[in-house]
């Protein structure tokens, strides 16, 4: 069981060479861990879960920064697959908090068990495929070695944290902070100068509440972020017992929802774009009465901001005057303003952001008026100066989708390490599931699965399903191996990437970790599936029915 800080009481190591041979290996135990290993265990396997934490969460583990929230409706930000844990479990709060959401995983590890059959403190390193025997061989860091003939890589999408590379950081005397490894015991930040640097969906979350216990504040902004209020809040008395009374059908219409939730997100605050008549036909008198009466928002829900770039830019200019309604330093207002067309990036929510500028003690240094040059003993030297600070928060984001993977040695048939793959071709794998040369290796929300335009949750629970009942399909049928063909996998990246052809998520101005441009040397590339989670699931469905195909089955 867990101490209740969610430390490892339970975990057992594995005594001799025997122990270490199991039916599948499962990395990681965040939400896809956990399931993967409950699952595939009910299915009568031997399971072994490897975790570098000393805890089960993954991303919600790590990540327990400042003001860490969800941004999807906690009944549908959950495992649906268990009426007993949708039933004993009482979430708080509509968009759930870190500590809840760590404490709901502790609850569903010591609620189903799982904890004998993970072991924690051990960080994988090398998985290789060995033809002869069809079986992977996982090294860890401290040298163990673990045989299985199947490997679920249930390693996360934003899990690898990207390193900022700013010159001088090791020579800063005061404090760093990382937000992806928070520490658990916090940390006070009164009576401090704090710089937090990052403001993607973590540094907008941050920025507010950091704002509230810092001596002061500089937040240093690369590029500016679009981001509407949050519709945050606690669930009202009886709320939640009436939404679980109705759990079967909320399930229902998650299942059927484009985005894999069909209640309140960051998607939903977003999806209610359209609602007013094209921006480019509209008076000057509208589009003030729309920033005037809905703020940020009444910038870009007119039908044509997504569609026409030109109303794009008209749209970019309007949120500016929104901002500059809500932030009274017209400088900070304008260096609050995106320089890059709404609609790129991940949709971002937010709980007083804009009204954080006007405290007394928040500083926006906008780095597009002077980069970052350096940091030193004491403090951050940018174009524009040198500030002092006592600690440095970083939010800087993460190597998407293929970083967990490629900083662990993975190499399939022949040898091919999987990071020489992707560094090629970029994010590729069939059905975000298996990647041609890496047989009996599942990824979870792999590229050109709907991980970052969904809710995650509704994907990885599916494809948990679809791996388990594969497992059974190949033993089931005495057969060893189960392997994408190359061409399928060109095949579904290409039709992926034909469906946001033209749009404005291909924008030459959007970097970010939706298309790979955030990490320096990574190939650009968007290889999220947009045509939405119902229709994902079908194909996958339909790869099955039609006997596994795109896959070799020896
Ligand atoms: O990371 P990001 P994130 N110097 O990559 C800046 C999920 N999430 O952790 O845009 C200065 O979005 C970088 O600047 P730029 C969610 O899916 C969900 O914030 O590259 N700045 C950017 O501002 C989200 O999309 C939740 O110019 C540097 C920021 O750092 C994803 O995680 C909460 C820099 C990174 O933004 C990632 O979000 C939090 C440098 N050297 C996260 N390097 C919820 O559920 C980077 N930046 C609500």
């Amino acid at each position: 069981m867990s101490d209740g800080n969610g430390t490892r009481a339970g975990s057992t190591r594995p005594t001799g060479a025997a122990d270490r041979h199991y039916d599948a290996i499962v990395v990681g135990a965040g939400f896809a861990g956990l399931y993967a290993l409950h699952r595939l265990r009910a299915d009568g396997l031997r399971v072994r879960v490897l975790e570098a934490a000393d805890s089960v969460g993954g991303t919600w583990l790590f990540n327990r920064y400042p003001g860490a929230r969800c941004d999807i409706e906690s009944i549908e930000y959950s495992y649906s697959f268990s009426p007993e844990l949708q039933q004993e479990w009482n979430w708080s709060e509509v968009l759930p908090g870190q500590p809840e959401i760590e404490a709901y995983l502790n609850f569903v590890a010591d609620r189903l068990d799982l904890r004998r059959d993970i072991q924690f403190d051990t960080r994988v390193v090398e998985m290789s495929f060995d033809e002869a025997d069809s079986t992977w061989t996982v090294r860890t860091e401290a040298g163990e070695r673990f045989t299985a003939p199947f490997v679920v890589a249930a390693t996360g999408i934003l899990s690898a944290p990207l390193d900022p590379g700013i010159p001088g950081l090791d020579t800063f005397g005061g404090t760093v902070l990382f937000s992806s490894r928070y520490p658990r015991e916090g940390f006070d930040l009164a009576g401090r100068r704090v710089a937090v640097i990052g403001t993607g969906s973590t540094g907008v979350q941050i920025i507010p509440v950091v704002a509230e216990q810092a001596e002061h504040l500089y937040v240093l902004q690369r590029s500016a972020a679009y981001t509407l209020p949050s519709p945050a809040r606690p669930y009202e008395p009886g709320e939640l017992d009436e939404l679980k009374a109705n759990y079967d059908d909320i399930r229902a219409a998650q299942l059927v929802a484009h985005v894999g939730a069909a209640r309140t997100s960051a998607f939903s605050v977003f999806m209610n774009m359209g609602g007013f008549p094209p921006l480019k036909t509209a008076t000057r008198e509208e589009q003030l009465r729309a920033i005037e009466e809905n703020g940020v928002r009444g910038a870009l829900y007119w039908s044509d901001v997504l569609s026409d770039p030109e109303a794009g830019e008209l749209a970019t200019a309007l949120y500016g005057e929104a901002v500059a309604l809500i932030v009274r330093d017209p400088r900070t207002a304008a260096g609050l303003t995106p320089a890059y067309p709404f609609g790129c990036k991940r949709p971002i929510i937010d709980v007083g952001y804009y009204e954080t500028f006007n405290r007394d003690n928040v500083t926006l240094v906008d780095l597009r008026q002077g980069a970052i040059e350096e940091i030193t003993p004491t403090g951050i030297r940018t174009g524009q100066g040198h500030h002092e600070v006592d600690v440095i928060l970083f939010a800087t984001g993460f190597d998407a989708l293929t970083g967990a993977l490629t900083r662990i040695d993975v190499r399939g048939r022949d040898g091919v390490v999987l990071g020489d793959v992707w560094r090629d071709e970029g994010p590729v794998a069939y059905l975000g599931l298996g990647v041609a040369g890496f047989p009996n290796l599942f990824l979870i929300q792999g590229p050109g699965s709907p991980s970052a335009a969904s809710n995650y949750l509704a994907t990885m629970e599916y494809q948990i399903r679809w791996i388990a009942d594969c497992v059974a399909h190949l033993r089931g049928g005495g057969h060893q191996t189960i392997e994408t063909l190359p061409e399928a996998q060109s095949e579904w990246i290409d039709g992926v990437q034909a469906l946001v052809a033209g749009s404005v998520l291909l924008h030459p101005k959007c970097d970010s970790w939706y298309n790979g441009a955030n990490v320096p040397g990574k190939k650009r590339m968007y290889t999220t599936y947009v045509a939405g989670v119902p229709e994902f699931h079908k194909q996958c469905d339909q790869v099955v029915a039609s006997g596994y195909s795109g896959f070799k089955i020896s």
